[in-house]
């Protein structure tokens, strides 16, 4: 079965909103495979993050995402890897359609309330990054 990392971002656990995050999964028949609060560290963040490294907003990202707990979650599923992100919505809040997270509650770019891996290489990186523990 397809696996996903998908992790909900400091601003969906400050507004309380990771249960109608997670119903949004789960309703499109995604399970939860493993979850767990974390706080992530610099050094994890940038690793997960590595492929901005040189962008303009890399400093702002990290400290965004280092500023609380996210929920980092494994999520299983047929077509897991796209199916979250389709549910996620577009990265850019302006391009963000109505009945997708992003699209209904974000209202910042950086803060996008979700991440989910974008290719089945990133999904094994990021799993393999967040749950070490998981074989
Ligand atoms: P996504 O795969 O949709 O999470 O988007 P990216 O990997 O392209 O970007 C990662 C994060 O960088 C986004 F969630 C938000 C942040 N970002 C910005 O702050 N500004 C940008 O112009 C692009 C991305």
């Amino acid at each position: 079965m397809e696996k996903t990392f998908v992790m909900i971002k400091p601003d969906g656990i400050k507004r309380g909103l990771v249960g109608r995050i997670i119903e949004r999964y789960e309703q499109k028949g995604l399970k939860i495979s493993a979850a767990k609060l974390v706080n992530a560290t610099i050094d994890l963040a940038e690793k997960h993050y590595a492929e901005h490294a040189s962008k303009p907003f890399f400093s702002e990202l990290i400290s965004y995402i280092t500023s609380g707990p996210v929920m980092a979650m494994v999520l299983e599923g047929p077509g897991a890897i796209k199916l979250a992100r389709i549910i996620n919505g577009a990265t850019k809040v302006e391009d963000a359609l109505p009945g997708t997270i992003r699209g209904d509650f974000a209202t910042s770019t950086t803060e996008n309330l979700v991440h989910a891996s974008d290719s089945l290489e990133s999904a094994q990186r990021e799993i393999a990054l967040w749950f070490p523990e998981i074989e």
